[in-house]
């Protein structure tokens, strides 16, 4: 079985990074390739050497969405059966950081990808879309649901509805992204920022990235009090107490996730 994906577990301190490697396709998002992605994840996850994963492309495509040719002779049963969103489920459950670098096509099923990472650095290149209605069917990877809340009913319903791609710019105007960067740099830029995430406490950054996401899925109420718990919760952490103590001392914390 050939792999799908290239995985470095250390290209900077505490930062992973996860290549998506099936250039000729422009990274069509197989079964394989999605099963390959939530194992690295899952691995990496696990893993204390690593705080923050970066998940890329290559410069002409993140990835162009399903693999057209792989879904397009299956029933409804076949797609039931072969549940192939257990390992979209599976990656939204990884409590670290993750980061989409993102050049060229991020369509589809690639751009649900990119939505599902936490935080997206573009190259002047990328151009983000949800073409499905063009071959007769919809979003399905959470389209409709992350694109509408990243960038409003106005534009998701235009981008889904019609098809159309949007730049690199509209889409950092649009509050997609977080930032865009010349090609060239596009994953420099991302392992710097996946860097100065990983210089903070581990135990932290996973409990804000949850209850950051939590805001999506809660009344204001609800998310306030899940935000409370784990601020609550931090103060049982080695990190806490080092963190507050480097502040007063002057000095950078040195924190070790415990
Ligand atoms: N699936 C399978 N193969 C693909 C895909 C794809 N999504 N995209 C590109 N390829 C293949 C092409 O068939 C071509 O293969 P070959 O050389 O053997 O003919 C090769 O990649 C290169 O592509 P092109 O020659 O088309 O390259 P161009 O630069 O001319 O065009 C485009 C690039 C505009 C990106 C064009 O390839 C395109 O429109 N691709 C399809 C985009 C699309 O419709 N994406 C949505 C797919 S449906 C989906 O994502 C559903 C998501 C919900 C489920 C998520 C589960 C993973």
């Amino acid at each position: 079985m050939t792999g799908f994906i290239i995985v470095q577990p250390q290209v900077r301190p505490f930062v992973a990074h996860i290549q998506l490697n099936r250039p000729k396709e422009l990274n069509a998002l197989n079964l394989q390739l999605m099963q390959e992605l939530r194992d690295a994840l899952r691995e990496l996850d696990a893993d204390e050497q690593v705080r923050v994963i970066v998940i890329s492309g290559n410069e002409k495509a993140f990835a162009a969405g399903a693999d057209i040719r792989q879904m397009a002779g299956l029933t409804a049963m076949d797609m039931y059966n072969i549940d192939q969103f257990a390992t979209w489920d599976a990656i939204k459950k990884i409590k670290k950081p993750l980061i989409a670098a993102v050049s060229g096509f991020a369509l589809g099923g690639g751009c649900e990808l990119a939505m599902l990472c936490d935080m997206i650095v573009a190259a002047e290149t990328a151009k983000f879309g949800q073409p499905e209605i063009k071959i007769g069917v919809m979003p399905g990877a959470g389209g409709t649901q992350r694109l509408t809340r990243a960038v409003g009913k106005a534009l998701a319903m235009e981008m889904v509805l019609t098809g159309k791609f949007i730049s690199a710019e509209e889409a950092l105007k649009s509050g997609l992204i977080n930032r865009i960067v010349p090609v060239d740099l596009y994953l420099e830029e991302a392992f710097r920022l996946a860097a100065e995430v990983a210089k903070q406490s581990p135990l932290a950054v996973k409990m804000a990235k949850e209850s950051v996401l939590r805001a999506f899925d809660s009344t204001l109420d609800e998310g306030l009090h899940f935000e409370r718990k784990n601020f609550y919760l931090l103060f049982a952490s080695d990190d806490q107490k080092e963190g507050m103590n480097a502040f007063i001392e002057k000095r950078e914390p040195v924190f070790t996730g415990k």
